[in-house]
Parts: C-alpha cells; sequence; structure tokens
C-alpha cells in the first residue's frame, strides 16, 4: 500500500508518491541499474515540491540539517548551501574535508571548493591551504572581486585578508594515516570509497524557486603536490542554471573533469531528463571516457526546479542525503553501474 502523507493536498501527493517510486528506483543495483541507464524514460508531470536540499555521503544529514535550518524559513538557497557545507568543513572526523581531512604525499592539507548562485554568479577557490572554511572564501571571490577563481597563495592571502584565521588542518589521526601511507607502497590512486570518500557537495532549492549549490573538499588523498581536482571547477564538481537544476559529484575527480560531469547532468535535463535519468547517463559518459572506470568512484546528484532529485555512482558504496518538506532528512543508497 501506498503511504499518504497528510502535509500534501492531492496533487502533492502523486510527487511524493512517483518520488517513492524514484526512491526504490534509485536503489537498484547492478544489471537491473544498468538496464535503467540504457532505456529512455520520459518526465513525469511532477508537481512542484520545495523547498528541498540534497548532498553527498552520510554527513549530508547534518550538512542538511543546517540548510534547512535557513530554507525552512524562507531563507535563500545561497545561505543555505554554505550553511550546510561549513558544517561539513569544520568536522575533524570527515577525513575528505576542511579541518581533519588527509593530506597530500608531502603531508600537506591543500582544499578546494566553489559555490554558485541562482544567477549563474560562481566563486571557487583550489590548493588553499590552512583556512578552515574554503566555502565562504570562494563565496567572497564570488561576491567581492571581479574574479571566479583563485589558487594557492592567492588564495590564502585574500582569505586572510577577509579575516579568515589561519590554523593547522591536519589532524592527529589524518597524520597517522599519511605517516602509515608513505611506509606502504605509496599508490596515488586512492582506495574507492575510503581514501576517496566524503567530499561535500550540496544544492538547494528554496521557497522563491532559486537554486545554488556548493562543494568543497579535501581532495584526493595522497594526491601529487599542486594537484587540483573537480571540485573548485565550475561544471565539472558543480554546476547550477536556474532555469533547469542543480548538480554535483564526488570520486576521482580526473575521471569527472574529463567529462565535465555536472554540466553534462543539467544539460541533461535540460533536455527533458528527469535528475536521476540525467544522473545515469552522466555516469556512463564518465566510464566511456575512462577506460579505468572499474578502479574508480564517481557519483552524482541532481536537483530539478521542482524539487525532484537524483543520484548514481559507479561503485555501490555511495550514498547521499535528502531533505524535503514530504522527506525527513534521509540518507539514500544510490543506484550504482557496478
Ligand atoms: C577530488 N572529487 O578531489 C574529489 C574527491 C572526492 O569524495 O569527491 N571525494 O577528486
Amino acid at each position: 500500500m501506498q503511504a499518504i502523507n497528510p502535509y500534501f493536498s492531492d496533487s502533492h501527493q502523486f510527487a511524493y508518491m512517483t518520488n517513492r517510486r524514484k526512491f526504490l528506483q534509485s536503489s537498484v543495483v547492478g544489471a537491473a541499474a544498468l538496464h535503467a541507464a540504457c532505456r529512455s524514460e520520459a518526465q513525469s508531470p511532477t508537481a512542484i515540491i520545495r523547498p528541498a536540499v540534497i548532498s553527498t555521503w552520510n554527513h549530508g544529514i547534518p550538512a542538511n540539517a543546517a540548510a534547512w535550518e535557513i530554507l525552512k524559513s524562507g531563507g535563500k538557497a545561497i545561505d543555505a548551501v554554505e550553511a550546510g557545507v561549513r558544517v561539513t568543513e569544520s568536522d575533524p572526523t570527515g577525513q575528505s574535508v576542511g579541518v581533519g581531512g588527509r593530506p597530500d604525499m608531502n603531508g600537506n592539507v591543500t582544499l578546494d571548493a566553489c559555490i554558485m548562485n541562482e544567477k549563474g554568479d560562481c566563486g571557487s577557490v583550489a590548493y588553499l591551504q590552512n583556512i578552515e572554511h574554503p566555502i565562504t572564501v570562494a563565496r567572497q571571490v564570488m561576491e567581492e572581486t571581479p574574479h571566479v577563481m583563485l589558487v594557492g597563495d592567492g588564495a590564502l592571502q585574500f582569505a586572510l585578508e577577509k579575516g579568515h584565521p589561519e590554523i593547522n588542518l591536519l589532524t592527529e589521526k589524518s597524520k597517522a594515516d599519511w605517516e602509515a601511507w608513505m611506509k606502504s607502497e605509496r599508490k596515488v590512486l586512492p582506495k574507492i570509497n575510503v581514501e576517496n570518500h566524503d567530499t561535500i557537495g550540496l544544492v538547494a532549492l528554496d521557497s522563491h524557486g532559486d537554486l545554488s549549490g556548493a562543494c568543497t573538499t579535501s581532495g584526493a588523498a595522497w594526491k601529487l603536490p599542486g594537484r587540483v581536482g573537480d571540485s573548485p571547477i565550475i561544471g565539472a564538481g558543480l554546476y547550477v542554471d536556474n532555469e533547469v537544476g542543480a548538480a554535483t559529484a564526488t570520486g576521482w575527480g580526473e575521471a569527472v573533469m574529463r567529462a565535465v560531469g555536472c554540466f553534462l547532468v543539467v544539460e541533461l535535463m535540460r533536455q527533458g531528463n528527469t535528475p536521476q535519468r540525467a544522473c545515469e547517463l552522466t555516469v556512463e559518459r564518465v566510464i566511456s571516457k575512462n577506460p579505468d572506470w572499474r578502479d574508480i568512484q564517481v557519483g552524482f546528484i541532481a536537483l530539478g526546479k521542482n524539487g525532484e532529485y537524483g543520484g548514481y555512482c559507479i561503485q555501490p558504496g555511495f550514498d547521499y542525503a535528502v531533505y524535503r518538506p514530504d522527506i525527513e532528512n534521509q540518507l539514500i543508497k544510490s543506484g550504482s553501474r557496478v
């Protein structure tokens, strides 16, 4: 029997049930998911459900909760996405974002982040060290400079001028992990879902109907010094088009960049694909451009203008958090290609 949510009018019940079905679809794995990725699917006439926020991995739950505090009282999506990912940036237990992030092969924690609003304005920082909130620096680049992206020492100088304190991001745990890695074979390609896990990408639709997104990470563990991933690259790790939808990515950034993944997700939504289908097709594109795809994880999540969401990845093990009036901050197991 279908669950009926008393929160909605009849037309919204339809959307609610449609989205319950989508939840079940998105949990399908293996051959069935591949089949789903290869068949065409018409856009369902879904009613609008907003506000809505979705984010990557299980740390998306507390991030969504912070974003929801802003969204539920009519706040703007751009404020919600920044507030949401700042929670993850400050959490020392997350080893792929902000404080506690795993370092590069020299033992330095270097951060990448970007943000995009409903007007298409965007800001980004890459290879930034010793700053707790790269997402706020990225927003300041967007709002207070004529530029989109600052990197390395220049980004640090800008952050310090804006009053961000300089702090040590390397925790004892991440230092110990790095020391263990130094004694190992020193493989640069991280272990799937373990060493390349936990980037937070978060996209939101506010009650005014506007979309924004944010993505922040310490990047791939044990990377070469100077390496920048997809997460601060507009179009790769994050993309927002207020006419259509928003998407963000996680996983091996090199593979995401080759396919300009999040731009592709949004363009596929523009062509009439649901967020779910757009993520599936984009994973197929990533696979087709990366012969080593069996050794890597890549995942996308997407949110449409109507609050419809989707997520898909290459390897099992990726999940994402969804918060809408009908779905109170639930972790959803992503469908996967393998
Ligand atoms: C990167 N995409 O730097 C990031 C890492 C990541 O979950 O997403 N981890 O390649």
